[in-house]
């Protein structure tokens, strides 16, 4: 299913678009299935319904493991580099990674977990997080799977909002010199969830932790007590595989729901294209698992393809700016995926850090979650991959399940700092505000997409009004991305960034809602207005406007305060870079911030701000830009 060439692609393309169904059932035969599908696919972008595979019968890890047993039970699955480079790094061949996935699914099982329960995983970047994921999967269990960044209270929403049964945490997890304290974290959440029954702690750090008799048992112990058989689940297509929530403009994050058939055809699919896989070949993608880039194209995406996958449990910047490059020496590394933020901070330190080291076992080099600049394409591409390996700027979102519009490696002719074309089965459009189609080349608009694709979402869990609401109601029969865009004389996408209330910062989504609910949490604060700015290295950063009438000691103590609420409520990874005191915000007659204005202020601009006639006091804006100018 490896497309080799560019007529190839272009009669790929058409061939998907002319006729989707054949197509994505000709991609399905190069999986394994209990029972193939009665139909390929059902869809309607209005309610939205979409099913793939319908009456298929499957499990997704006999993909990722059995059926590579017989030939390949040998070959290493995953390849563990530890936080600490004077650890030893851990290889799981598959057969073993297959023996400890049936071994803790039996925990779970016995355990009381059921198929269609939900599971959190709350956990560092260590094999048995994969093996976690993989357990799930095998007895029908749904993962919901939260990043290690995120705060006791957040993790409590999301276990509320999914009603989870389960915890499987650790007791911390390393991230260069720091230590968080997982367990911790979680007794906290677990404070407001009553659906919690277990929780399942690895230990990793061996930090001190609470062990609550009745409701906390540890890891090691309970695989103790099961064996290596375990059956894997029957699963529908469409059953759901698992939950992975994300930031949108507005409330609460969602829960985006993927299924068990199209997800993995999806993943799979993608991966042994854009990235050229070969048989043999190391693969590191640099993300975390907790978010999706690391569940496709860590886990699912590369075990369905029988690939040796990497995990890393640090930072490119510990203890050393040469970690990623010592990691490709030392492991042979032949595809490496990570992100725009991540090539800017090692950039940074200049080309010594790779001084001496051996990357060229690399052949493949990826990049995603944020636009990235030419600047930094230029340095992976010749210091990196010293021209020698194709980029592939992978445009996608947690909500396609996989890459979207990416090159193929070896097959698209690359433009710097360009998604460049769609894969097949994909059908972009851009829109413009009325969402009007814009035809042509050498224009901008809205992404939109207009027919499904077997990864894509199914509904956001618990609330299908919102999934509608928020990817279906804005253009009527479209899936819009929330990304602008534009298509360059050559028909190549280039992704702009959001155009909604999404801040992306170091590659990870962040609603400006979500920051404001929890700056105005904070004792004292009135009001307060969250805008992303453009930053060196993070690619945005956050600013925010606080309206604070009574600070009553030094003002950068009560910024530290607001940063502690925020770190409470949501993680550290959301704390503004700015605060900026304002006695007001501009806001219409109607009483709507004109986010357009400090979005200008933020970015330094002071003069040109556009339209001001319609603002309830044009003087708030004066303050605003000379107390930005003192920031
Ligand atoms: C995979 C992931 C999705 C948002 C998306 C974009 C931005 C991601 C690129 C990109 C420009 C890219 N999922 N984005 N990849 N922008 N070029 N190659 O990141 O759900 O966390 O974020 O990220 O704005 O809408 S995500």
């Amino acid at each position: 299913m490896q497309i080799k060439s560019l007529a190839e692609y272009e009669e790929t393309y058409k061939f998907s678009v002319d006729h989707p169904e054949e197509f994505w059932a000709g991609i399905a035969e190069n999986f394994l299935w209990k029972k193939k599908w009665d139909k390929v696919l059902s869809w309607n972008f209005t309610e939205p319904k979409i099913k793939w595979f319908e009456g298929a019968k499957l499990n997704i890890t006999e993909n990722c493991l059995d059926r590579h047993l017989e030939k390949n039970g040998d070959k290493p699955a995953i390849i563990w580099e530890s936080n600490d480079p004077e650890k030893p790094s851990v290889t799981l061949t598959y057969k073993i990674l297959h023996e400890q996935v049936c071994r803790f699914a039996n925990v779970l099982k016995k355990n009381g977990v059921k198929k269609g329960d939900r599971i959190c995983i709350y956990m560092p970047m260590v094999p048995e997080l994969a093996i976690a994921v993989l357990a799930c999967a095998r007895i029908g269990a749904v993962h919901s799977v939260i990043f290690g960044g995120f705060s006791a209270k957040s993790i409590a929403d999301r276990i509320n909002d999914s009603a989870c049964k389960l915890v499987i945490t650790a007791d911390g997890s390393f991230r260069g010199n720091k230590q968080i304290q997982l367990k911790e974290v979680i007794d906290d959440a677990l404070i407001g969830c009553p659906t919690v029954e277990k929780v399942i702690v690895l230990t990793h750090t061996r930090t001190p932790v609470s062990m609550l008799k009745g409701r906390d048992l540890w890891y090691e112990d309970e695989i103790k007590l099961v064996d290596t058989v375990c059956p894997a689940e029957e699963m529908d297509a469409e059953d759901m595989l698992f939950i992975l929530y994300t930031s949108g403009s507005t409330g609460k994050p969602k829960g985006v729901v993927h299924t068990v058939g199209g997800y993995m055809v999806y993943a799979g699919y993608t991966f042994s294209n854009a990235f050229n896989y070969q048989p043999g070949e190391v693969f590191f993608c640099t993300a975390d698992i907790g978010w999706i880039t690391g569940h496709s194209y860590i886990v699912y995406g590369p075990l369905s393809q029988g690939a040796t996958t990497l995990i890393f449990e640090g930072i490119p910047t510990y203890p050393t700016p040469s970690r990623f490059w010592e990691i490709v020496e030392k492991h042979k590394v032949n595809i490496l995926y990570t992100a725009p933020t991540a090539i800017r901070s090692l950039m940074s330190f200049g080309t010594e850090p790779l001084n001496g080291i051996d990357m060229s076992s690399l052949r493949v080099l990826g990049s995603v979650g944020e636009p990235i600049n030419e600047e930094a394409w230029h340095w992976f591409d010749e210091e990196v991959g010293h021209k020698k390996c194709p980029i592939v700027d992978t445009w996608w979102q947690t909500e396609t399940g996989g890459l979207m519009i990416s090159p193929i490696a070896f097959v698209t002719p690359l433009k710097p700092a360009c998604a460049t074309l769609p894969l097949p089965g994909v059908q972009p459009l851009l829109v413009d505000e009325q969402g009007k189609e814009i035809e042509g080349n050498g224009v901008n608009g809205n992404l939109c997409i207009k027919f499904p694709w077997p990864g894509m979402l199914r509904t956001t869990y618990g609330d299908h009004e919102r999934c509608k609401q928020t990817y279906f109601s804005t253009y009527p029969e479209l899936y819009f991305t929330g990304d602008g865009c534009m298509r360059d004389e050559n028909g190549y996408y280039k992704i702009t960034g959001r155009v909604d209330d999404v801040i992306n910062v170091s590659g990870h989504r962040i609603g400006t809602a979500e920051v404001e609910n929890a700056i105005n949490m904070h004792a004292g604060v009135v009001e307060s207005a969250v805008v992303g700015f453009p930053h060196e290295v993070k690619g945005q950063g956050i600013y925010a406007f606080v309206i604070y009438p009574k600070i009553h000691d030094e003002p950068e103590l009560t910024k530290k305060d607001i940063l502690q609420t925020v770190t409470r409520v949501i993680g550290a990874i959301a704390k503004p870079d700015k605060i900026l005191f304002v006695s007001g915000l501009p806001k219409t007659r109607s009483g709507k911030i004109m986010r357009r204005i400090l979005r200008k202020i933020a970015e330094g601009e002071t003069t040109s701000l556009g339209d001001t006639s319609t603002l309830l006091d044009p003087a708030v804006v004066d303050e605003i830009i000379a107390a930005a100018q003192q920031l």
